[in-house]
């Protein structure tokens, strides 16, 4: 499937959804959710969309990129503040009610649209985009595929840079140059390189210190490819680990193959991340394990589907997820470890291919 074929189903799904909740227009502003609707990639926009029109504003430096992107949308070239041109298109559409992303924009920017469209009733949005964002379309597996591909080989590389001396932000630096060498337009998040104690910290991001022998190393990245994330997490030994670390270690592992193995459409959120964190606390560690066991991944690091204990959600065939379960003792150290799945029937397409057996350098 081409990129601009999926767009058109993505806006033949949110008209449908207006359709049914009575909406008569939204108003998107947010970057991801521009892409997944537009295809346009540049870091400012606007979307006006109703049944019959589809309009993008943006302002001088990204016309000719929206012209090129943006195929299915009427291009809108503004000046000055954005508030004023959307309610001038909003007049101009005759639009009398608008549905807008109550959850991202800011009470000064609710207060110029107000301003700025008299007359015009706005309701927030809810989830309908992130709901939508949900389920992946075929186009959008193929890039986290890409995306999963170029931080596997960014693992397999890096493990040839841990020695004793090397400082956690080196690695960093390496994972992250290796990774736009290949292919990537960036980490998709800052890098996280936590040694030795600092490996209790679950998001230690990369620091000056310097990894010596005996010590534990967490590794947590992830490569940006044509605007969709990866996020991996590996844990490491340099030199012969303790013997707490090492059980942990085991433990870790075998809570996240359980999870993979229960990863099957219809578990909700909270009951696969009780797979794992039932394993986690009879090993007497539940106390450890004090974040969710996944979270969705697409053109958002962190979006929907939520795998906590607290998320009814119910899983669905072409779901992204990660699944990365972690024990963290401070003054000792941790270890998580983290693939990425897309959800499938009964047996998940499991994206991550780096091994997890435990590897002493
Ligand atoms: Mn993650």
């Amino acid at each position: 499937m081409d990129k601009q074929g999926a767009i058109k189903i993505r806006l033949e799904k949110l008209r449908q959804c207006m359709k049914k909740d009575s909406i008569e227009a939204v108003l998107v502003s947010k970057r991801e959710n521009y892409i997944y609707l537009s295809g346009f990639t540049g870091t400012s926009a606007s979307l006006i969309i109703t049944q019959e029109r589809a309009v993008l504003l943006t302002d001088f430096r990204y016309i000719e990129q929206a012209g090129n992107q943006a195929g299915l949308f009427e291009i809108t070239e503004y000046k000055g503040e954005t508030a004023p041109a959307i309610g001038k298109s909003l007049k101009e559409l005759g639009i009398r009610q608008v549905a807008y992303e109550h959850d991202f924009i800011s009470c000064h920017e609710y207060e110029e649209l107000l301003k700025n469209a008299e007359g015009i009733e706005f309701i927030p949005l809810k989830d309908l985009i992130s709901k939508l964002r949900m389920i992946k379309d075929e186009y959008e597996i193929q890039q986290i595929i890409k995306a999963v591909e170029i931080a596997d080989n960014a693992y397999t590389h890096i493990l040839g840079y841990i020695k004793p001396g090397v400082a956690e932000i080196e690695l960093a630096a390496e994972l992250e140059y290796f990774m736009k060498k290949n292919g990537a337009t960036g980490p998709s998040f800052e890098t996280i390189v936590a040694s030795g104690v600092r490996a209790s910290m679950p998001h230690g991001v990369a620091s000056e210190k310097k990894i010596e022998a005996g010590e534990v190393i967490t590794l947590d990245f992830g490569a940006l490819y044509n605007c969709y994330c990866s996020d991996i997490t590996r844990t490491v030994f340099l030199g012969n680990p303790s013997p707490e670390l090492k059980n942990i270690y085991k433990i870790v592992l075998e809570a996240q193959l359980a999870a993979l193995e229960s990863a099957v459409t219809g578990i909700t959120g909270k009951e696969l991340d009780g797979v794992a964190r039932k394993i986690i606390s009879l090993n007497s560690y539940g106390e450890s394990f004090g974040h969710s066991l996944g979270h969705g991944v697409g053109l958002e690091i962190h979006e929907k589907p939520r795998v906590s204990p607290h998320s009814d959600i119910v899983m669905e065939e072409n779901m992204v997820a990660t699944i990365e379960p972690g024990i963290y003792v401070s003054g000792l150290g941790g270890v998580r470890i983290e693939d990425m799945v897309v959800f499938k029937g009964n047996k998940p397409m499991i994206l991550t291919k780096s091994p997890k057996e435990p590897i002493i350098i």
